[in-house]
C-alpha cells in the first residue's frame, strides 16, 4: 500500500510516526544509572495506604458487598480504564487518531476518574518513555529492574537526565486543547470527586450499601486494581513475552497484561510502531477492548483519522528485526 493512504474504514495508513519525536529511541540502550534518589515520603506513605486499603476492599469484593456494588466497580474500572487506553495514551500522547470534542469530554472525564494525573502531564512522561526508552530520560526506565518500572518510580524524585531531556518536548498540541487545560487547572478538585467521592457516594445513595463497602470496593480496590494493570504494561510488559517485531527492544507481547489492560500488552508491537491507534498489529477480536471502543465512535465519526501501518511495512520489518515468533501468534487471518 502506497505511504499515507485511507482504506475503506477510513483508517490513515502511514508511513512514518504521526509525531516524529516517537518513532525510534534516540538513545541506544545504556546502562542505567541506579544512583540513590531522593524518596518521596509523601508517596511511599500513600501507595502503602492505598495497598492495605485495596487488599482489604478485595476481600469486602468477594464476601461482603451487595453484587450491584461489584459490578459498578467493575464498570468504573472499564471507564477509567478507557480514561487511559483510548484517552491519555492512544489519543494525547500518540495522536494515533482524532476526536472531536463530545468524544474528549467523555474520555477527559473518564481519565480523572482514573487518577493518573492529568493527561497532559501523562502524556508529556508517555512521551519521554518513547524517546528516551530504556534510559536515564525515560521515567520508569525498565533497565533498573521490575520494582522499579513497576512502581518504585513514582516514590522517588525523577532522574536529573529526564527533567533536563524533557525540556525539549513539544507539548503545544496538548495545551491548544481547552478540554485538556481545564482538567489539568481544576486536577486537585475535579480528580477527588470522580476518582473517590463519586464512587463512595452512589453505592450508598442508590442502592443502600454501607460506606465501608462502597469506599474500600469501589474506590480503593478499583483504583489500585486499574493502577497495578497499567504498571504491569511499563514492568511486566517490559520484560516477559514475544518479541515479533524488534528483537532488539525490552517491550514484549504479553497477552496476561493486554487481557487486563483493555488490549495494551502488546507492547512489542507498540514499541515498535507507537503511531498505529490499535496499539497491536490486529484489533478487534483480539483482546483490544479499546480498539473496538475507538472503532464504534469512529462509526458515528466522533474518531477519525485513525492511524494504522500496512501489512507490507510490518512483514518487512518483523523480517528486519523479528525474533521470528510472529507466525505464532496467529496474526495471519484478517478480523
Ligand atoms: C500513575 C501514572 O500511576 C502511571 C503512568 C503509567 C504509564 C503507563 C504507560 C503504559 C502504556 C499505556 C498502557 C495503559 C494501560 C492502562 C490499562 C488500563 C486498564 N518532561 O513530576 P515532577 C520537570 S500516577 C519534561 O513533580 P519530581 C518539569 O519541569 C498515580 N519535564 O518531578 C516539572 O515541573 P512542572 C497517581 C518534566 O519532583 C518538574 O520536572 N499520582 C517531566 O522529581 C517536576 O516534575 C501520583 O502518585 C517530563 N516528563 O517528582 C503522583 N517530568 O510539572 C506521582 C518532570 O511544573 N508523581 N519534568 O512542569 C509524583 O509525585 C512526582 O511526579 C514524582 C517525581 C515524585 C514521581
Ligand atoms: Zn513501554
Ligand atoms: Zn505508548
Amino acid at each position: 500500500m502506497a505511504p499515507n493512504t485511507v482504506d475503506a474504514n477510513g483508517v490513515l495508513f502511514e508511513t512514518d510516526a504521526a509525531t516524529p519525536d516517537m518513532a525510534l529511541p534516540i538513545t541506544p540502550v545504556q546502562q542505567a544509572d541506579n544512583s540513590p534518589r531522593k524518596f518521596v515520603w509523601r508517596n511511599i506513605i500513600a501507595f502503602a495506604y492505598l495497598h492495605i486499603a485495596a487488599l482489604y476492599g478485595g476481600y469486602l469484593f468477594l464476601f461482603s458487598a451487595k453484587w450491584q456494588t461489584d459490578v459498578f466497580a467493575y464498570i468504573l474500572y472499564v471507564m477509567s480504564g478507557l480514561g487511559i487506553t483510548a484517552g491519555a495514551h492512544r489519543l494525547w500522547a500518540h495522536k494515533s487518531y482524532k476526536a472531536k470534542w463530545p468524544l474528549r469530554v467523555i474520555l477527559v472525564i473518564f481519565n480523572t476518574l482514573a487518577f493518573q494525573d492529568s493527561a497532559i502531564d501523562w502524556a508529556r512522561d508517555h512521551r519521554m518513555h518513547h524517546k528516551y526508552s530504556e534510559t536515564d530520560a525515560d521515567p520508569h526506565n525498565a533497565t533498573r529492574g521490575f520494582f522499579f518500572s513497576h512502581i518504585g518510580w513514582l516514590l522517588v524524585r525523577k532522574h536529573p537526565e529526564l527533567k533536563r531531556k524533557g525540556q525539549g518536548l513539544d507539548l503545544s498540541d496538548l495545551y491548544a486543547d481547552p478540554i485538556l487545560r481545564f482538567q489539568k487547572k481544576y486536577y486537585l478538585y475535579l480528580m477527588p470527586i470522580a476518582c473517590f467521592i463519586l464512587p463512595t457516594v452512589i453505592p450508598v445513595y442508590y442502592w443502600g450499601e454501607t460506606w465501608m463497602n462502597a469506599y474500600f470496593v469501589a474506590a480503593m480496590f478499583r483504583y489500585a486494581f486499574i493502577l497495578n494493570v497499567t504498571w504491569l504494561v511499563n514492568s511486566a510488559a517490559h520484560k516477559w513475552g514475544d518479541k515479533p517485531y524488534d528483537k532488539n527492544i525490552q517491550p514484549s507481547e504479553n497477552i496476561s497484561v493486554s487481557v487486563f489492560a483493555l488490549g495494551e500488552g502488546f507492547h512489542n508491537y507498540h514499541h515498535t510502531f507507537p503511531w498505529d491507534y490499535k496499539t497491536a498489529e490486529l484489533g478487534n477480536n483480539r483482546l483490544n477492548f479499546t480498539t473496538n471502543f475507538i472503532n464504534l465512535f469512529a462509526k458515528i465519526g466522533w474518531a477519525y483519522d485513525l492511524k494504522t501501518v500496512s501489512e507490507e511495512i510490518i512483514q518487512n520489518r518483523v523480517k528486519r528485526t523479528g525474533d521470528g515468533t510472529h507466525h505464532l501468534w496467529g496474526w495471519g487471518d484478517k478480523d
